[in-house]
């Protein structure tokens, strides 16, 4: 049982310089926009290293994390098993543009984990994934349209980086400059959790729609889990108007269970997305499904998608090693962890009387700073941001890291154990005090 990790937080002068030099080489000073602290403000801090259920900042300070990378370290920082199987790996050569048997062995293990998958292909992120499956997608029916949620985040490949027009279920705008209208001119939008709205879509353009993808149990307007008999509606349209269903369970997989969310909720999509913890803390996304749809890949079939990097050893060892420790014990215990949080979470808020509530799936949270239900984009918007900042940085300060924004997922390793829950629990009153103080 891991020791709680006992966390003192003074200043960040050494983060603050990194940061100006940082700024100094990339847009923003980070290698991805969410890491600047833009949407809670202030100055990102900058870890050296991680160690189970603990992060370290270049001034020393210690944190109990609980973003753990967003999602991937289910095991923990530099767990030991899966650090001694990259070394191992690496040091028989980190990469040879042929296949190895390592991507044998993991494909095996994750078509045994998800049995939809019954062929796959490795790429190096979640972003490959998804702009892949959409592509097959597209190749395997013909058809050119997609539709994904409003709220909804798979990467940023241009077709997916779609803003919300108007109405319910509208031709997507361009999200990002640089995205050209005729990159998501075939990009409709709907709201999560209505069925109406994604049978009204399907039902407005026959034999158009060439594939549905969604996040089983969207990770990125906060935790929204799936209204009762949602996904299962959505595979019968899907069927009825022979749209391919793909499932990006980057986040979901092998987080809610080791047969991700399509194993806890009975649904079997025609494709599936993974990342984050298949490459065990290493740049790794899947994707796979039906035989027959993944035989349209080249070089069996007409649609390209092709990578240098894709199936590296190493980060195949680092999958393997992770999934090798994801069995039933390993779920339960995330679970017993989960609710412990939750419980202690909910008791604060309510000793507090903060316009809070926790959303929770096993051991992904979020913890939206409005009175809820939070059941879609729209209602995930009405949490408060500036409460949420004001919350983030008075549990940091207090040595707990929580993703940098309100709109995101929080998670619970197997490196945490009950007393670091409750040192979580213990610093949210007087945050939850400071975040609502206004
Ligand atoms: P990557 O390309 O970042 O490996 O995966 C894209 C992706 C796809 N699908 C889902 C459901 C995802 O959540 C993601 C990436 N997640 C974000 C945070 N929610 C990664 C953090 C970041 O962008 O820095």
């Amino acid at each position: 049982m891991p020791a709680a990790a006992q966390t003192t937080v003074g200043r960040r002068t050494a983060s603050a310089a990194l940061f100006e030099r940082a700024r100094r080489l990339f847009p923003g000073g980070v290698n991805s926009p969410v890491r600047a602290f833009n949407a809670v403000g202030g100055t990102p801090v900058f870890i050296t290293r991680g160690k189970g259920a603990q992060v370290f900042d270049a001034d020393g300070n210690a944190y109990l994390d609980f973003l753990g990378s967003w999602g991937p370290l289910i095991l923990g920082h530099a767990d030991p098993d899966v650090v001694a199987a990259i070394a191992a790996a690496a040091a028989d050569g980190t990469t040879f543009g042929a296949s190895t048997e390592r991507e044998v062995l993991l494909g095996e293990a994750v078509r045994a984990a998800v049995p939809s998958m019954e062929r796959m292909r490795f790429v190096s992120s979640g972003t490959e994934a998804t702009m892949s499956a959409l592509r097959v997608a597209r190749g395997f029916t013909g058809r050119d349209k997609i539709i994904k949620v409003d709220g909804g985040y798979h990467g940023h490949a241009d077709t997916l980086l779609v803003a919300a027009g108007s109405g319910a279920a509208t031709l997507g705008l361009p999200g990002s400059a640089g995205v050209t209208a005729a990159a998501v001119g075939d990009t409709l939008l709907v709201p999560f959790n209505s069925e109406t709205a994604m049978a009204a879509t399907l039902q407005a353009h026959p034999g158009s729609v060439a594939a549905v993808i969604i996040e089983p149990i969207p990770g990125n307007m906060g935790l929204v889990p799936p209204a009762a008999g949602y996904l299962q509606a959505l595979r019968r349209l899907c069927d009825e108007h022979g749209v391919v269903l793909i499932l990006d369970e980057v986040i979901s997989g092998f987080r809610v269970a080791r047969g991700g969310a399509q194993g806890v909720l009975g649904i079997r999509p025609d494709l599936t997305c993974l990342g984050k913890i298949v490459g065990g803390g290493l740049p790794l996304g899947v994707y796979g499904g039906r035989a027959d749809i993944m035989a349209k890949v080249a070089p069996d079939g007409p649609v390209y998608q092709a990578g240098t990097l894709s199936g590296n050893p190493v980060a195949m060892a680092a999958g393997l090693a992770t999934l090798a420790k994801l069995d039933a014990a390993a779920y339960a215990r995330l679970e017993k962890l989960g609710q412990r949080l939750e419980r202690g979470v909910r008791d604060t808020i309510a000793e507090s009387g903060a316009a809070a509530h926790l959303m929770r799936v096993g051991s992904a949270f979020t913890l939206f700073f409005n009175r809820g239900p939070v059941t879609d984009f729209a209602s995930a918007k009405t949490a408060d941001t500036a409460r949420y900042a004001r919350f983030f940085h008075a549990m940091l300060d207090r040595g707990i890291y929580l993703p940098p924004a309100q709109l995101e997922a929080g998670f619970v390793s197997l490196a945490h154990c009950e007393a670091d829950i409750d040192a979580f629990v213990q610093a949210c009153l007087p945050s939850l005090r400071t975040a609502t103080s206004d």
